[in-house]
């Protein structure tokens, strides 16, 4: 345990001080003294130091007091921290190995000490350097099922759920920002908004699309009242890291109760998205084909995997109270479960889509704009590939029931690209 301190934001120099004491960390790190700590944070939100001794290494990530993409005029509780804490220990039972470690949790200072995941690499960085990675749909497919089924009713103990629902509900700030960012500014003018020169037809356009509204607002709904499973909340490609042959899943500080298309949407809409930019990240065209082909192979896959895990899980743990089990197979109607199963992953799917379409709208026209696109350096082609991927983001969002699975997804995908 930790003594209790008030927080202050911590540095190279003082967060080997702070820890030198945490239970545990020394056995894992070498002694304090020989620590060397580097500053490697470059996401929107927190400060992540990566602390090696001369045993071993971890990373400590610790909340600031105001959102660090935007600087001090966006104050933020560290609440966020607590809420990241509790999400990694329930994500990582959920999917063994699947989520870094925790190691220390200093609640008074914002801070999570966890593994060091070396050597990863942040999953976009990856595809937009153009790798190939085997496992990734297998791994992502499993992670969502299991994670998805194993926190919702048709899996928890009802009174454990209700109590973790409670919980998350504190979550309100971060659900806020996603409240704002994603469903409602890409919609409207809003002064956080920014887009890439040349779209400015398109986002007017989009303002004045009362279809897509509509959407917006369903999706909203549903994001805001179908509270049901524990989700990652932030479940995009910046929130994964890879090697060839593993992923690790980081950063579940969003995390609150929601509905399952959510995580699942906002993963393969990020992974369309990397799609429709490869136009512009100046790969030859022949390697170019080849790996746009093999994302959207991925994208099929980590559906495929996803329903296939879902539905074991469904057949093998199906123990909590939207379970059942007395309607169908208690009562000799095994066809049944499977009918209520199908019907089930039928509706994940559609909200899938359609989160996938707004997630495609909030990183174009929205604050948090994804680097796929904004590595590429000629705004004309930027504008196109964003334009593009705005096309497909709409025809997700209006037109979620018309697709029946994630090859029809890919043939839209190749005929949006090309048109
Ligand atoms: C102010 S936070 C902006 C975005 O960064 C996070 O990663 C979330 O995606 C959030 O919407
Ligand atoms: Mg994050």
């Amino acid at each position: 345990m930790l003594d209790k301190r008030p927080y202050e934001p911590l540095d190279v120099g003082t967060l080997p001080r702070r820890l030198a004491t945490a239970p545990g960390l020394a056995d894992r790190l070498g002694p304090a003294e020989h620590w060397r700590v580097r500053e490697v944070g470059d996401g929107n939100l927190n400060l992540v130091f990566i602390i090696e001794g001369p045993l071993g290494s971890v990373i400590a990530k610790q909340a600031l007091p105001y959102a660090r993409c935007v600087g001090d005029s966006w104050p933020l509780s560290l609440e966020r921290s607590y809420f990241e804490y509790h999400a990694l220990v329930r994500l990582g039972q959920r999917d063994p190995g699947r989520l870094p470690q925790v190691h220390a949790f200093d609640q008074e200072q914002a801070l999570i000490v966890m593994d060091y995941l070396a050597p990863h690499v942040i999953l976009r960085k990856s595809l937009m350097a153009g790798e190939v990675l085997p496992q990734l749909d297998r791994q992502m497919g499993q992670y969502l099922a299991r994670t998805l089924f194993r926190g919702s009713d048709f899996a928890l103990e009802t009174a454990h759920r209700k109590r973790d629902l409670a919980l998350f509900a504190g979550n309100v700030e971060l659900c806020g920002i996603s409240e704002d960012l994603i469903f409602t500014d890409p919609f409207c003018v809003s002064p956080r908004n920014r887009i890439t020169p040349g779209l400015e037809e398109d986002a007017a356009a989009v303002r004045a699309d009362r279809d897509l509204k509509l959407a917006a607002a369903a999706l909203k709904r549903k994001f805001a009242t179908r509270a049901e499973t524990l989700l990652h909340g932030d479940f995009h490609s910046g929130s994964v890291m890879v090697t060839a042959q593993d992923s690790r899943v980081i950063d579940p500080e969003f995390a609150f109760y929601g509905p399952m298309g959510f995580d699942i949407g906002a993963f393969l809409g990020n992974l369309l998205m990397a799609y429709f930019a490869q136009a512009g990240l100046g790969a030859d065209e022949r390697a170019r084909g080849a790996y746009e082909d093999w994302i959207l192979q991925l994208m099929e896959g980590v559906w495929t995997s996803f329903e296939k895990e879902f539905a074991q899980l469904w057949r093998t743990e199906r123990s909590g109270m939207l379970g059942l089990a007395e309607l169908f197979e208690d009562s000799g109607d095994a066809q049944g479960a499977e009918a209520a199963r199908a019907a089930l992953l039928r509706d994940i799917w559609r909200d899938t889509l359609g989160f996938a379409g707004i997630e495609m709208h909030r990183r174009i026209l929205g604050l948090a704009h994804i680097p796929e696109f904004e590595t590429i350096a000629d705004e004309v082609v930027r504008a196109d590939c964003e334009r593009r991927a705005l096309a497909m983001g709409r025809r997700l969002m209006l037109q979620a029931d018309t697709f029946s699975d994630p090859r029809q997804v890919s043939r839209l995908a190749r005929s949006v690209r090309l048109a």
